[in-house]
């Protein structure tokens, strides 16, 4: 992509509405522009990573089995009322009228929707394990939307619900999802801890909340630092055996962290002491269990093997796709812009031209956006005639871990620079091998 072709709306003032560093720096690198309070359109660099993280969130759902599709946005209030729901969500929930008159809503969660399909068309026990996810926006009138994306009205979510005969089942699909989560977040370079946390109005009695520690975080948390030293890296798991994953979960729960809402003094105080840590946290998904509190009421019930009606039991889990991207921005800056991991990041490389419009540095630059191309890697080339401090400033804001510099004094010894952004580190070295040195990198 050529910059001067593309649709990238820089700040070069702070905007003084953002109190966070991500909010600052997705205002400045023209990812997001608020559209009104806590709804944002996604300008083509934000929307691009925020497909990044959606492609990420659904590989790794169907590596788990999971099986992906999509409910609207907006739902009937009947089904709230069946569940109990309507009058329980309170201010939260936009709720809408159509010309009928008929009590409409902006779906908030889906728990009550994804039942009703699975009501209509599932009787059997021999139609389980089942569990379907989307990745839908949704919609809470939060008193206070702030901090950009983090907390927003309007967001996108990935939300996931599972249908099985026992609660053995519905707990080996509990823990099925905490295993694929911790794979989900470490693919996009973030630490998760999964801590347990309260319910909340989903309701239930086994939860864990995922967080990814930030001084900016909107949750205190209490945990054993040991649990850093986890890392999921790149096991082989077995989805479908449910051992394996109990022994992940057990693995990475079993240390103290919790959340504020669950914290207690005495366990936290049994820790030896210097590895207690309070800190915050920016809560990135949340897992559920609540058994048959809305197969009951909603009447989602199947036949055993014994003949008899029985109410499935169910979970919901979420992952908070668009608050990821304020969640990675928190966790992977400097002061200069973003520096986004390898797996995410909107560009594979950024190219920069030091001198526009001589020949020779047009050409190779022209010769390395093809050779990438060719590799099926994406470089953003800043072709446009601007000074080289100008140029440097925007590729380090918007945060491309890696840039090739091009320039006449280089080309004369035959070479080009290539930059981390991370460790800043140049390395000089032709253009055919600045090229395999990036594919290398993201193993194409
Ligand atoms: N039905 C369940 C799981 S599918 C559910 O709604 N869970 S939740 O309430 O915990 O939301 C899931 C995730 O969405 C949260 O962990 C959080 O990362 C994200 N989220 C929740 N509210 C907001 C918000 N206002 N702005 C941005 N992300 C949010």
């Amino acid at each position: 992509m050529r910059l001067t072709r593309y649709f990238l709306p820089v700040l070069k003032e702070t905007p003084s509405e953002a109190q966070i560093v991500s909010h600052r720096y997705m205002l400045r690198a023209g990812m997001i522009k608020q559209a009104t309070a806590g709804i944002y359109s996604w300008l083509p660099l934000g929307f691009k990573v925020l497909r990044k993280i959606e492609d990420i969130v659904h590989q790794e759902q169907i590596r788990a089995g999971h099986i992906p599709m999509l409910m609207p946005t907006i739902q009937s209030a009947d089904l709230w009322r069946e569940s109990g729901r309507y009058d329980d969500y309170g201010q939260e929930m936009l709720r809408i009228r159509d010309r009928h008159d008929r009590d409409m809503l902006f779906t908030p969660t889906a728990e009550e929707l994804i039942t009703d399909i699975f009501r209509g068309h599932v009787s059997s026990y021999r139609d389980l394990p089942l569990t379907m996810y989307q990745i839908q926006w949704k919609f809470r009138d939060e008193i206070r939307p702030r901090f950009g994306v983090m907390r927003g009205r309007e967001f996108l979510m990935k939300d996931g619900y599972n249908f099985d005969l026992t609660k053995e089942d519905a707990l080996h699909a509990y823990n099925r999802h905490l295993v694929s989560y911790l794979r989900t977040y470490e693919r996009m370079g973030l630490q998760a801890i999964p801590m347990r946390a309260d319910s909340g109005p989903i309701g239930g009695d086994d939860t864990h909340e995922f967080l990814v520690l930030a001084d900016t975080g909107e949750s205190e948390v209490f945990y054993d630092s040991a649990i850093t030293d986890l890392k999921f890296g790149d096991r082989d798991i077995d989805y479908d055996d449910k051992a394996q994953c109990q022994a992940v979960l057990e693995e990475f729960t079993s240390r103290y962290a919790r959340t504020d809402e669950t914290h207690e003094e005495a366990l936290f105080n049994q820790i030896p002491e210097d590895r207690r840590r309070i800190a915050r946290g920016i809560e990135v998904g949340q897992i559920f269990y609540f058994g048959t509190k809305y197969s009951e009421p909603l009447n989602a019930k199947v036949q055993d093997a014994d003949g008899n009606e029985v109410a499935v039991h169910m979970g919901s889990h979420g992952i908070g796709v668009s608050r990821l991207l304020g969640a990675i921005i928190e966790a992977s800056h400097d002061d200069k812009g973003i520096i986004w991991p390898e797996g995410v990041t909107p560009f594979h490389v950024g190219i920069i031209n030091l001198r526009q419009g001589d020949g020779g540095t047009d050409a190779a630059c022209e010769g390395l956006e093809k050779a990438l191309e060719a590799k099926g890697l994406e470089p953003l080339y800043d072709d446009r005639d601007e000074r080289a401090g100008g140029k440097f400033a925007t590729m380090d804001l918007i945060g491309l871990p890696w840039r090739i510099t091009v320039g006449p004094r280089g080309l004369k010894n035959g070479v080009v620079e290539v930059t981390s952004r991370r460790t800043g580190e140049s390395e000089e070295m032709t253009a055919e091998a600045a090229v395999d040195r990036i594919a290398q990198i993201y193993g194409v």
